[in-house]
């Protein structure tokens, strides 16, 4: 265990040049401090990338001393806490959003200009902390910021893994992974704790005592050691923290006497050992050895976390009487960012059990009043369930715990809800319907022990309570809720694009609307204004240039400014549908050449971009990709068409390509299967930013269009609730597939765009016999519409005043869309936290 760090007594002596620098004469000197105080590199050197490290420390000095006071002051004013443990951040870059944040930014460009650097370049040295895969990792890092703006004590949980998320290559073959080296130098924004430190167990075996205590002993002991990420609030001095573990072996684990002997591998095993588990994230899980290292990574968040939080209950409660455990719940809030975080249950019942000498309903009492879960899919693959035998061999007493846990579930149907006992072999935690392979279900481990369930917009918690968790609403009316998406104003609209920000802070004669989303709705009076419009289309046409420069730079490719941009960019999965849209410019191509040219003059300039990474073994994922790349190989090199469509395929989506793409952007097409999106966050940072939908009513969709009005929607496909009708119809052979799907298909399989072999991925599309497997997303069956809607579009582009009137009418109405919505309703909903404003 550790001591709290600064804690009310301990404040530490005042530091010599105190780093107060926010004149851009003392950044400035702040940053020339750094590049010669803690250098990283051969010295005599100040090139951009010892520039952008040296600023980068000195705007890290503000946010130790911001973070300090934000700690002092929570460690005196004792309010309660949330803690949100998430296996997941995607960060992206640091430096503008910090400056920004400290509202530095000017600061920052002056000083660095006074020592011959441009803030534009510097910015580009950073490389993107990728701690996530998609939506749920970026929702984790818009929360942090809307928690730290809104003076909430809370923090975030998670771990520092050495390679984030893989970086995206494109060659000839399609999609290749490189590994990411984000820490490769160092990362100048986190801060090791040495003092911050916990064992943590994996393996071993429980040890009963003759009074009947357990105790899990034996196995092999890991440190966890933390680093904390400063996270600023938006012009507030609260600085929150995003404590990321490491694991580590130590000194005694490694045995000299081996390693003398030459014994090189054995004598670090351990430090091996503990190097695997932060080494990557989602490692495969095909194997046994994978499964094992994936629940250890869960385990080792939970415990880690759960081990600081209660340390730091019991140091605050220090000389405020004697320890009430019953308090806790007072204290601490744990939210579980979906299922990969429920180790925390089991692991909290046994620290309070084992380690504090709780009894079990004393210890339940308090978990189930601490514990909350985010689910965040209805998919069934993406429902997490792992075989007991493993759990049984890593986490023996944890399985113990489970199963009883399980048992008293059972028990509480029986004896208060004999009308369910039907509906218990699924509602159970142990799925034993394959009785050689038990498996545990984690959601329905969350779902029984939490005091509060959500889903992440409208519809997907209708769903949850409807469908998925429909059992367990009849028992618990009251545990489930919504809480829909949201995503920071700052890094999604004030700094990704300044122009569009200055526009708004004008007309609305205030820059509120940056903490206060819903001021937005001010523009709507301004929406016939001509000159509102003139300045709107010059903002985006800027937007579009630099995002021009920006896929020329990538990928070669010059595209026309003046043509509509289109673009779709996350994770690529076949319930979001790229194919839909490769179809459509596969259609819109074909088309184009059998046009005269007269008739092309009249069609509407496009370019179509599609960017996203595909899971390394997701292979009909990597198909799409490809079939991007050769689609647009064919296309952009076509002069005939060129000039009307272009097919781009971005490379690397990440946070800072999204940050140069959306601004830039002028339709967006949010395609998913109707049910299957949870929510979608990439749809509120277009709609934002003045960017028009074509989609589904899916996911956060449906309250897009509502705010925003449904005349400013491209609205195509089937609802959620015809879904599975329109399921069993294409079984039955009763779906009349439309002309053109069936041509744009046919194209593809000529070989129109090369001599790879598509029929596997488009015989996805067919029915269920011969290849077919039955167009289970329901491409086909959506596609008319889809091409009727886009035929919409190219009208509405056409006539540039109504367009730009639906573009401000998408921003105007984006208001809801802020994280700092999502998060106020968390705090007062779920958490029951309140502001915490350092003085
Ligand atoms: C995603 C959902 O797919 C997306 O709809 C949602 O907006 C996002 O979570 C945040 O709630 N889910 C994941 C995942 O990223 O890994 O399950």
């Amino acid at each position: 265990t550790r001591k709290e760090t600064h804690g009310a007594d301990e404040t530490p002596p005042t530091a010599v040049g105190y780093p107060l620098a926010e004149k851009p004469s003392e950044i400035a000197a702040n940053i020339a401090y750094h590049a010669h105080y803690t250098p990283h590199f051969s010295p005599l050197k100040f090139d951009l990338e010892q520039a952008y490290y040296a600023a980068a420390e000195s705007v890290r000095d503000l946010l130790i001393q911001r973070w300090d006071e934000t700690y002092v002051h929570f460690h005196k004013a004792d309010p309660k806490q949330t803690y949100y443990l998430s296996m997941e951040y995607l960060q992206g870059r640091a430096l503008t959003n910090a400056i920004g944040n400290l509202d530095l930014v000017q600061g920052y460009a002056d000083a660095l200009n006074q020592l011959g650097h441009k803030l534009e370049e510097i910015v580009e040295q950073e490389k993107d902390a990728a701690l996530g895969n998609g939506g749920l990792g970026r929702l984790a890092s818009c929360f942090l910021d809307s928690m730290a703006t809104l003076n909430l004590p809370a923090w975030g949980y998670g771990l520092r893994y050495r390679y984030g998320l893989f970086k995206q290559r494109i060659s000839k073959e399609g999609q290749e992974e490189v590994a990411e080296d984000w820490l490769e130098k160092f990362s100048p924004w986190e801060i090791v704790r040495h003092d911050v430190r916990f064992p943590v167990r994996f393996f071993g075996h429980v040890e009963v005592s003759p009074d009947g205590f357990r105790k899990w002993v034996g196995g092999e002991v890991l440190q966890a050691l933390a680093y904390d990420v400063p996270i600023p609030g938006y012009k507030t001095k609260n600085t929150i923290s995003l404590r990321l573990w490491e694991a580590k072996a130590t000194a005694d684990d490694f045995n000299l006497f081996q390693f003398n002997d030459g014994q090189y591998e054995s004598a670090a095993q351990l430090h091996s050992k503990a190097q695997q588990i932060c080494a990557v994230l989602y490692p495969g899980d095909a194997t046994e050895d994978g499964k094992i290292l994936r629940l250890k990574q869960q385990f080792f968040l939970c415990s880690a976390s759960l081990q600081d939080i209660i340390v730091r209950f019991k140091e605050r409660r220090n000389g405020v009487g004697a320890l009430q455990w019953s308090e806790f719940p007072s204290k601490v809030a744990v939210q579980l960012n979906d299922t990969h975080p429920t180790l925390a249950i089991p692991e909290l019942m046994r620290l309070l059990m084992d380690g504090e000498g709780l009894g079990w309903d004393e210890a339940w009492d308090v978990t189930t009043k601490t514990v909350a879960y985010t689910n965040h899919t209805v998919l069934p693959e993406a429902l997490e369930k792992w075989p007991k035998a493993i759990l049984a061999k890593l986490l023996p007493r944890h399985l113990e715990i489970i199963e009883e846990i399980d048992k008293r579930f059972m028990a509480l149907i029986h004896s208060t809800r004999t009308d369910m006992e039907d509906k218990l072999s699924s509602m159970r935690i142990l799925d034993n319907s394959n009785p050689q392979k038990p498996v545990i279900r984690m959601a329905n481990l969350c779902v029984v022990s939490s005091h509060t369930v959500n889903g992440v917009a409208q519809l997907h918690s209708d769903i949850l309570k409807s469908e998925l968790f429909a059992d367990y609403v009849s028992v618990w009316p009251t545990k489930f809720q919504n809480k829909t998406n949201g995503i920071t104003p700052r890094r999604w609209l004030r700094f990704c694009s300044p122009e569009l920000s200055n526009i708004i802070t004008k007309w609305l004669k205030t820059d509120e609307w940056i903490t206060n989303l819903d001021l937005l709705c001010g523009l709507r009076q301004f929406v016939d204004d001509e000159g509102l419009h003139e300045e709107w289309a010059s903002a985006k046409m800027a937007n579009k240039s630099r995002l021009a420069q920006y896929v020329l730079q990538v990928t070669g490719v010059s595209i026309d400014p003046n043509s509509l941009f289109d673009i779709q960019v996350k994770r690529i999965h076949e319930y979001k549908r790229q194919l839909l849209n490769i179809l459509g410019a596969v259609y819109r191509y074909k088309k184009l050449k059998e046009m005269s040219i007269e008739e092309r003059k009249k069609v509407t300039p496009r370019t179509v971009m599609i960017g996203g990474k595909a899971f390394a073994t997701y292979t009909n994922a990597k198909r799409i990709v490809k079939l991007v790349n050769d689609v647009g190989a064919v296309v952009n090199n076509d002069p005939e068409v060129s000039k009307y469509l272009k097919v781009v395929f971005i490379p690397n989506y990440n946070v800072s390509v999204a940050e140069k793409l959306i601004p830039g952007s002028e339709l967006s097409q949010q395609t998913s299967t109707a049910g299957m999106e949870a929510s979608g966050t990439g749809n509120m940072k277009f709609s934002l930013n003045g960017c028009l939908i074509i989609g589904t009513l899916d996911g956060a969709n449906v309250e897009i269009r509502e705010e925003i009005g449904e005349e400013n929607f491209f609205l195509f496909g089937a609802r959620a609730d015809e879904v599975s009708r329109l399921r069993k119809e294409r079984e039955l052979g009763q779906f009349k597939p439309d002309s053109r799907f069936e041509e744009a298909k046919q194209f593809i399989r000529s070989g129109a765009f090369g001599s790879y072999d598509y029929n596997p991925l488009l015989d996805s599309l067919e029915g269920n016999s011969g290849y077919g497997r039955g167009d289970y997303f329901l491409v086909g069956h959506d596609f008319p519409s889809y091409m009727d809607a886009q035929a919409q579009v190219d009208e509405a582009y056409k006539d540039k005043r109504r367009w730009l009137k639906m573009s401000i009418m998408s921003t105007a109405g984006s208001g809801k869309f802020s994280s700092d919505r999502t998060i106020s309703q968390y705090a007062k909903e779920i958490w029951d936290i309140k502001a915490c404003p350092v003085p």
